[in-house]
C-alpha cells in the first residue's frame, strides 16, 4: 500500500518537474522576445529620431487557461500536444501610435533571422465582427537551455493606443458578463470601435502630414549656401527638369 502511495506521488513530482520546465521555456521565450522588441526600440529612437514603440507587455498564460483552451479546442491534454497546439502560452502585446506604425513593427521583428513567422491574422485589415482590431503574428523562435534547443511559439499582438484602450475595455466587459454581454452595451462598444477607427485613421492622416513638413524642412536645411548664392528647392527643380 505505502510502495502504491510512493509511486504515485513519484510520479506526481515527475508531472510537476515536467511542467515547471515545459513553462520555463516560455518564460525564457518571452524574456528573448523582451530583448529584441527593447532592442529595436531603442535603436529606432537613436537611428531614426521616432521611435514607434509606445508600451511593451507581455504575460504567460496560466496553467489553468492553458488546460481550459486545450479542453475546449478538444486537443489531447499531454505536454506534447499542448506545446504544438496552444501557441499563445507566451504572449507579448505592443502598444504603437500610428496604423503604419504596425507594419513597420511586424516587418522588423520578421526581418530577424531567428525569428520564424508561422501565422499571421489581421485584425487590422479585416477586424472582428465585434470590431476588434490589433495585428496578430504566430513566431517561433529557439531558447537554448544547457542540453537542447527548444523551438518556442511566441504570440506577438502589435495594435495602436486606440485598439489597445478599445480592447482593454471589451475584454473587462466580456469577462464581467462572461461572455454574454447585454445587447445595447455591445452595440456601444461596436461603435465605440468604429469612433477607435477613425480616430486612428485622423491621427495617421496628421501623423502624414506633419512627416511631409519634416521632410521638405530638412531638405530646404540641407541646401548650400545662404543669401545671394543660396540653391532653392525651385532652382534645383528647373535644373532637374532641364536635364530630363
Ligand atoms: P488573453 O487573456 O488576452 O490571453 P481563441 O480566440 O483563443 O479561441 P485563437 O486562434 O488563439 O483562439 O484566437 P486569436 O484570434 O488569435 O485571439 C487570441 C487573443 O487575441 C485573445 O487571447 C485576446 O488577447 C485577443 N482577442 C481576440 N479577439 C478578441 C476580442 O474580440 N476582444 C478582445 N478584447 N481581445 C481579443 P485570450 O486567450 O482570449 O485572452
Amino acid at each position: 500500500m505505502a510502495t502504491i502511495v510512493e509511486n504515485e506521488l513519484d510520479s506526481l513530482k515527475n508531472l510537476k518537474d515536467s511542467f515547471v520546465r515545459f513553462m520555463m521555456t516560455y518564460k525564457f521565450a518571452l524574456e528573448e522576445v523582451n530583448t529584441k522588441i527593447n532592442i529595436l526600440k531603442q535603436e529606432f529612437q537613436y537611428a531614426d529620431d521616432y521611435n514607434p514603440i509606445e508600451h511593451i507587455t507581455s504575460r504567460l498564460k496560466s496553467p489553468e487557461s492553458i488546460i481550459n483552451k486545450a479542453y475546449r479546442k478538444g486537443f489531447d491534454l499531454t505536454l506534447s500536444s499542448i506545446k504544438e497546439n496552444i501557441r499563445d502560452i507566451a504572449g507579448v502585446r505592443i502598444t504603437c501610435s500610428f496604423i503604419s506604425d504596425i507594419y513597420k513593427i511586424s516587418r522588423m521583428l520578421q526581418n530577424q533571422k531567428d525569428i520564424k513567422l508561422i501565422e499571421v491574422k489581421d485584425y487590422v485589415k479585416n477586424p472582428k465582427p465585434n470590431g476588434y482590431r490589433s495585428l496578430h503574428l504566430i513566431i517561433q523562435i529557439p531558447v537554448f537551455m544547457s542540453n537542447r534547443v527548444n523551438d518556442v511559439y511566441v504570440e506577438v499582438q502589435i495594435r495602436t493606443i486606440a485598439m489597445d484602450f478599445w480592447s482593454s475595455l471589451e475584454h473587462k466587459i466580456y469577462y464581467k458578463y462572461s461572455g454574454e454581454i447585454p445587447k445595447e452595451l455591445k452595440e456601444e462598444l461596436t461603435e465605440a470601435a468604429f469612433s477607435a477607427l477613425k480616430l486612428d485613421e485622423k491621427m495617421e492622416n496628421i501623423h502624414d502630414q506633419v512627416n511631409k513638413i519634416k521632410k521638405h524642412s530638412q531638405f530646404e536645411q540641407s541646401l548650400p549656401f545662404e543669401g545671394p548664392l543660396q540653391i532653392t528647392e525651385e532652382i534645383l527643380r528647373q535644373i532637374q527638369q532641364n536635364k530630363e
